[in-house]
């Protein structure tokens, strides 16, 4: 779609209203008018087809087979016990291949078909968590540091985190009409939109906050980013890093994976300011001509970091300080049970691609379920995909640790470095965007590299391999030690020589 029609489509959607109800009533079709198509990712959801069988439904004369996916916001990825097991059932009711942990720490539900979409919404702001602006020419799920509550420095940087999440949401009751059933007052769909105004961002937009020594949230690689600064073990303040992204098109110089630049330092009070400067600034001069070319990092690249910095300053109000020191050790998950400061337990399971599912190999889903009915901390998602049972006391331990075993969620056991380390985007069959396989095509890479590097021993060398079905880069693979990026089917470029901290 042009970059002018989803401006325009923007501008005239009475604030993300569009016609998504009469789409939403329309039975002849499994799929939305095309501009709700645009307007549902606001909603947190994307309409998708299968397209293992694609082909076979047009030879039949048959529409794609329509379903949607749809997308928490969870800043940071915390659940409670209480909220797994409602998503759990949402995803058995309603969805299809379970529940998918993102690389930004939300969780998906894919093949929702249309009749089932308000009722799934429904089920999930009933249980606390809900979809809006987790897609969109707005702010994304805000990514935090996953290591939970190592110290109290992680639970404060979490709740800045989710306060900005909360502080960055579009301002429209669309989402609640729509979905909620809320009654429409005067003044629906002519809101004031303060932060994003009538055509929201020119482009996606997304915060990272991480604390050092660990870059799990691979800071580096958002529009926005928050690098803690410790001293005395008290949190005073961040370094603030922009431009970063990992997008590109084959064969098109013009776009690129880019590392954030780092402009300074703010302390805690500073940081709604500078995130609305930083923001507003991207409003304004973000590129709303290309479409391939209006990410912060391009504005960044066309304009100048210096003139960025100093517009950011200008609209904040006040100059920032010399960035800090800090260094990270590594971007990947630490496995296993780790002791936390207030003498709790967290236990980092691997989820291979995030995907929770039962199948007649795992019982992944229903072991979750289980270990869920008897803990008594919270979940939380990691942004590698995997999966922290955190805040567990440590009487409780043996009996989460027998539940992992019986259901084979004990996958870091025994896997080699790279297995532990790996990523892969979605890709086949839901992704409209995939040229080549990327989640059901690793576990086969996997296995055959694994006895290639127990060979040469290098079985437990902790590799970061990441492979994404296009170069998107939802797997964020320009950051792995080891890239492969689709290309078509069966072909991927290979690309090497990214650092573990994803620095380089
Ligand atoms: Fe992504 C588009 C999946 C993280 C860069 N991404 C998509 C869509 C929605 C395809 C589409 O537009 O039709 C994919 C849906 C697949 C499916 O069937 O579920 C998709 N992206 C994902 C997820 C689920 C990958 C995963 O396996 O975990 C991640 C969801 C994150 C979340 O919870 O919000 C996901 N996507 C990322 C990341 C990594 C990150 O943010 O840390 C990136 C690279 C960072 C960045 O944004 O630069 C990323 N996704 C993209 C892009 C390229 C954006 C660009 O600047 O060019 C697209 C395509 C687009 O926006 O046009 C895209
Ligand atoms: Fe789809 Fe490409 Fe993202 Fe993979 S990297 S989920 S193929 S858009």
């Amino acid at each position: 779609m042009s970059t002018h029609s989803v401006e325009n489509i923007k501008q005239a959607s009475a604030r993300l209203r569009g016609t998504l109800l009469e789409s939403l009533a329309n039975q002849v079709t499994g799929a939305l008018a095309e501009d709700d198509q645009t307007l549902i990712k606001y909603h947190g959801s994307y309409q998708q087809d299968d397209r293992d069988i694609r082909d076979e439904r047009r030879k039949q004369k048959l529409e794609p087979d329509y379903s949607f996916m749809i997308r928490t916001r969870t800043p940071g990825g915390v659940v409670t016990p209480e909220q797994w097991l409602k998503l759990d059932a949402i995803a058995t009711t309603y969805a299809e291949r379970g529940l998918r942990i993102t690389t930004r720490q939300a969780f998906q539900f894919h093949g929702v078909i249309k009749t089932r979409l308000k009722p799934t919404m429904q089920a999930i702001n009933a249980a606390l968590i809900d979809t809006l602006a987790a897609c969109g020419d707005v702010n994304r799920n805000v990514v935090v540091a996953a290591n939970p509550l190592l110290s109290p420095l992680h639970a404060e940087v979490h709740a800045q985190a989710a306060a900005l999440s909360e502080r960055l949401l579009p301002n429209t009751r669309a989402y609640y009409e729509i979905w909620l059933d809320e009654e429409k007052v005067a003044g629906s769909g002519e809101e004031t939109e303060p932060v994003y105004g009538e055509t929201y961002l020119p482009r996606k937009f997304k915060i990272a906050f991480a604390v050092p020594p660990t870059n799990d949230a691979d800071v580096f690689a958002n529009d926005l980013g928050f690098i803690a600064i410790v001293e005395n073990v008290a949190l005073v303040g961040y370094n603030v890093t922009v431009g970063g992204g990992m997008g590109a098109t084959h064969g098109d110089p013009e776009t690129y994976p880019r590392l954030a630049d780092m402009i300074g330092f703010i302390s805690p009070e500073q940081l709604f300011d500078v995130a609305l400067a930083v923001i507003t600034a991207q409003r304004d001069f973000g590129n709303r001509l290309v479409r391939k070319r209006a990410r912060l990092k391009y504005t960044i690249d066309d304009r100048g970091i210096d003139w960025f910095k100093a517009e950011v300053e200008r609209r904040a109000g006040f100059t920032l300080q010399a960035a800090r020191d800090f260094s990270f050790d590594h971007n990947g998950d630490r496995f296993g049970w780790s002791e936390g400061h207030d003498g709790r337990w967290h236990l980092t399971l691997r989820i291979p691609a995030g995907r929770i599912v039962d199948n007649d190999d795992v019982k992944h889903l229903t072991g979750l379920r289980e270990i869920a009915a008897v803990h008594e901390g919270e979940f939380r998602l990691t942004p590698n995909q995997n999966l922290v049972i955190a805040g567990v006391p440590a009487g409780q331990r043996g009996r989460i640790d027998a539940l992992v075993r019986e259901y084979g969620l004990d996958a870091h056991v025994g896997a080699s470095g790279l297995r532990l380390n790996a990523l892969a985007c979605v890709a086949l069959p839901t992704c409209g965007l995939a040229m080549a396989e990327a989640e059901r095509y690793l576990p086969e890479l996997l296995d055959k590299a694994e006895a290639l590097l127990a060979k040469h021993g290098l079985f437990d060398a902790p590799i970061h391999l990441r492979i994404s079905g296009c170069p998107n880069g939802c797997s964020r693979p320009y950051l792995g030690e080891i890239a492969l990026v689709g290309k078509a089917p069966g072909r991927y470029n290979l690309m090497l020589g990214a650092d573990h901290r994803g620095q380089r």
